[in-house]
C-alpha cells in the first residue's frame, strides 16, 4: 500500500490483496468500458472473458470501480452484474474522484481514475482497450482526455490498441511527448489506431517483449523519473477493421455528436455507440478482441516485473 491514509477508503479482494502481499503479478481493470463503452451484456461477457484471460496468462486480476463511495478493487461476480446494467453510475475521472468516495456515490473509473486507484493498492499494470486523449476540434474545444495528464504523473503502466481514431492522433502523440511519458510500441513500429493495427503515425519507442518493457520500467524508476508508461499493443490481424474502412464511419459519427451538441464527458460515450450501430457491431467484436489482447500482455508484463522483484 502506497498510500497509508487512502487504505480505509479500499476494499481489496482477498486474494488480490494476498498476491499483492507475496509480491505476484496482478493486472488492473476499468470500469467505464463496461458502465459506458460497450452496450449490455457483451460489456458484462467481455468483463468475465478479460478477467479469464489475465488468470490464463499468469497473473490476478482486479476490475476496479466505486460503489456506495467505496474504492473496489477487484469485483465480485454479483457486482460485475449489477454493473453492466446500472443506470446510476457515474464516469470517474481524476476530478469527479474524490466526490463520489466522499458523497457516497457509484460510480466506473476511466483510464485516469483507475490509474490513481491502481496504485493506491499498489499495483503496477493495467490493461484497457484504448486511452483518451486529444480531440478533433481540440483549437476549439479544448476537449483534451484527462488520461494524458494521469500518464504523466502516476505510475502505472497503461496497456492500450493505441488511442481511437475518432481523436487526433498527431496531437495526442505530442501531448504525450511534452507530458514525458514514454510510448512504446509492442512489436511495431507504427502507432496503432486501435481499431486499425497502424496509422501513418511512426510509434516513438518500440520493445519486443514483456521482459523489455519491465526492464524499461523498473530504469524509469530507478532514475526517480514520475509518471506511467504507455505500451501500445496493435489489435490481432484477424480482428482488425482497416482504417481506410474505419474512416468514414468516423467521420460520420464525428460530425453527427458536433450537429447534436454532445460536448464533456458524454463525447467518447456517443461517438463509440454510434460507430457500433453504424458498423452492424463489427466496431464492438473488434473492441473486445483488443482489450483481451492486452489483457494477455499486461498479465505477461506483470509476471515480468514480479519476476524480478528482490
Ligand atoms: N477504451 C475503450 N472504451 C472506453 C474507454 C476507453 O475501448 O469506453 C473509456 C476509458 O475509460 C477512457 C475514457 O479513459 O473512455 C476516455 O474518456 P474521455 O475521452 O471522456 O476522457
Ligand atoms: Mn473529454
Amino acid at each position: 500500500m502506497k498510500h497509508d491514509m487512502a487504505r480505509g477508503f479500499l476494499d481489496i479482494a482477498p486474494e488480490v490483496q494476498s498476491v499483492l502481499n507475496g509480491g505476484g503479478a496482478v493486472v488492473a481493470l476499468e470500469s467505464t468500458i463496461i458502465t459506458h463503452g460497450m452496450p449490455h451484456p457483451q460489456n458484462v461477457a467481455t468483463a468475465r472473458e478479460v478477467e479469464a484471460v489475465v488468470r490464463d496468462n499468469g497473473a490476478v486480476p482486479a476490475t476496479i470501480a466505486i460503489i456506495e463511495g467505496r474504492i473496489k478493487i477487484g469485483l465480485s461476480d454479483a457486482e460485475l452484474d449489477w454493473l453492466g446494467t446500472a443506470t446510476n453510475v457515474m464516469k470517474l475521472s481524476r476530478a469527479d474522484l474524490p466526490y463520489a468516495v466522499a458523497a457516497k456515490r457509484h460510480g466506473a473509473t476511466t483510464v485516469a481514475a483507475t490509474m490513481i486507484c491502481a496504485r493506491l493498492a499498489g499495483i503496477r499494470v493495467f490493461a484497457t482497450g484504448g486511452i483518451g486523449g486529444v480531440h478533433q476540434g481540440v483549437e476549439a474545444t479544448m476537449d483534451i482526455s484527462a488520461d494524458l495528464d494521469e500518464l504523466a504523473r502516476t505510475p502505472v503502466a497503461v496497456i492500450c490498441a493505441g488511442a481511437k481514431a475518432i481523436l487526433d492522433l498527431p496531437r495526442t502523440l505530442e501531448y504525450l511527448e511534452t507530458s514525458g511519458v514514454p510510448v512504446i510500441g509492442y512489436r511495431t513500429d507504427r502507432f496503432p489506431a486501435f481499431w486499425s493495427r497502424t496509422s501513418d503515425l511512426a510509434v516513438p519507442l518500440r520493445l519486443d517483449s514483456p521482459d523489455e518493457i519491465a526492464g524499461l520500467i523498473r530504469t524509469k524508476e530507478a532514475l526517480g523519473l514520475d509518471g506511467g508508461v504507455l505500451v501500445a499493443n496493435p489489435v490481432p490481424n484477424a480482428d482488425e477493421i482497416p482504417a481506410e474502412d474505419m474512416k468514414t464511419f468516423i467521420d460520420k459519427a464525428v460530425a453527427e455528436a458536433k450537429a447534436r451538441g454532445i460536448v464533456g464527458k458524454a463525447v467518447t460515450p456517443f461517438l463509440l455507440s454510434h460507430l457500433f450501430e453504424m458498423t452492424d457491431g463489427r466496431s464492438l467484436a473488434t473492441n473486445i478482441a483488443l482489450v483481451k489482447n492486452n489483457a494477455a500482455l499486461a498479465a505477461q508484463l506483470a509476471g515480468s516485473l514480479a519476476s524480478r522483484a528482490a
